[in-house]
């Protein structure tokens, strides 16, 4: 049964409760849903509902079409100023000797040992010290480009940014300007956690605040780069809390449709100070990923990023609204090792990825940062000879 016909079967069935099926009747006019909508899916939506929906208008949206692109991460320090709650990664001021700390050389080590493989994109994440300064990254996002001009860069968060900006004496459009112009293209997603301060001062008090994450991706779109946007859920967070978090993204994504793709993080608790957190089910994780394709009418894509959730509940994503599944990040990130993902070395072939699209009936696209298809891959075949583990020879039959 295709995803229109088991829409309208839903609609028809007499045991729906009434709430439910107004919401779905919105979802096939195309009508926004509310906030109280979004809370009321979170309590009574079932799985199986839920991924109706989102099945529904993932197909509306991208067909089968499923999207990875060849990235690598660099992750300059795990040494980091703040004290989030949740986070396994980082290593404080005082306990610096169990990290590290690169330098741009280092960083510039990373970018070259991908010299003629055919990544498309770098994503640069970690901790915030203060040697890691405006100049810093200015002077690395340069070299980059210098070296590697159509490297896509994807860099930092408003959390590293608030910091340098604020050290630099710069407003946040005017740092944001000079970073781009030096060389940096857009923004990953991550920082945002829970927005409301009811939590966020729990879990991460000592960090930018909603709104200055906010401004910071406001200023980034104003400057006509894309960035993206995450939500770390599943821990002391109620569900309304999740709903005001996107109502937020929701909100700024109408005024300056700059934002790509919003990325659902679950929270895991391996070695952090939320470790007595229990993580939430699989079940949650997938109502979390439909309700969040429901919500965010104006996100044109829904991302689970393997490397946290495991590949096969990223393959079960594919059919609760989840559109895009990451890039093959050849073990260039620690952040969800660290904190217990299943994934310990994550590194995926794109013949892997591709497989792992195909194996549930999708179609797979290698896309670039922007969404350009470099590869569709739905009638490729791998010449396994020629493959080496980032680059895989498509053979078209
Ligand atoms: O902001 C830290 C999260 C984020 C834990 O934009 C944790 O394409 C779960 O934002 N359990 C950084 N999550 C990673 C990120 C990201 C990842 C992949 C793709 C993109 C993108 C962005 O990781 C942090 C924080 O929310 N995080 N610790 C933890 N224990
Ligand atoms: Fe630092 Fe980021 Fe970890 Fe918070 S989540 S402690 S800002 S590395």
């Amino acid at each position: 049964m295709n995803a229109t016909k088991k829409l309208s079967f839903l609609l028809n069935d007499e045991n729906l409760d009434t709430d439910l099926k107004i919401i779905a009747q919105k979802v096939v006019d195309g009508e926004r849903i509310s906030f109280d909508d979004g809370v009321l899916l979170y309590h009574k939506g079932e799985l199986n509902y839920l991924g109706v929906l989102a099945n529904y208008i993932r197909e509306k949206k991208h067909g089968d079409h499923t999207f990875f692109n060849r990235n690598f991460h660099i992750e300059p320090t795990n040494v980091c100023v703040y004290d989030c709650k949740f986070c396994s990664y980082s290593r404080m001021i005082k306990q610096r000797e169990e990290g590290w700390e690169m330098d741009v050389d280092g960083m510039m080590d990373v970018v070259k040992k991908y010299d003629g493989e055919p990544v498309t994109e770098v994503h640069i994440t970690g901790g915030v010290v203060p040697k890691q300064n405006l100049e810093f990254y200015a002077d690395f996002f340069r070299q980059c480009k210098a070296h590697r001009p159509e490297l896509h860069i994807k860099g930092l968060t408003p959390v590293e940014y608030y910091y340098i900006f604020k050290k630099a004496k710069l407003s946040h459009y005017e740092g944001m300007k000079y970073l781009h112009e030096c060389g940096l293209d857009s923004m990953p997603g991550g920082g945002a956690e829970i927005f409301h301060p009811e939590v966020r001062e729990k879990i991460a008090y000592d960090k930018c605040t909603a709104e200055q994450w906010l401004d910071i991706h406001e200023q980034a779109h104003k400057l006509g780069m894309r960035t993206n946007a995450t939500m770390l859920y599943g821990h002391i967070e109620e569900f309304w809390h999740r709903v005001d978090h996107m109502e937020r993204l929701r909100t700024l994504q109408d005024k300056t449709g700059g934002f790509q793709t919003f990325i659902p993080l679950k929270f895991r608790n391996k070695e952090n100070q939320m470790s007595d957190v229990p993580e939430v089910s699989v079940i949650e994780d997938l109502r979390n990923y439909a309700i969040a394709r429901i919500y965010m009418d104006n996100f044109d894509h829904i991302k689970a990023y393997w490397a946290m959730i495991s590949r096969n509940t990223a393959q079960m994503s594919l059919a609760y609204g989840v559109d895009d599944i990451d890039g093959t990040l050849d073990d260039t990130t620690k952040i969800y090792s660290m904190a217990g993902a299943e994934e310990q070395k994550p590194a995926m072939s794109t013949k892997e990825l591709v497989e792992l699209i195909k194996n549930v009936g999708r179609h797979p696209i290698e896309r670039d940062t922007l969404y350009n298809v470099v590869v569709d891959y739905k009638d490729v075949v791998f010449e396994e000879e020629k493959e080496k583990k980032y680059y895989a020879l498509p053979v078209v039959n």
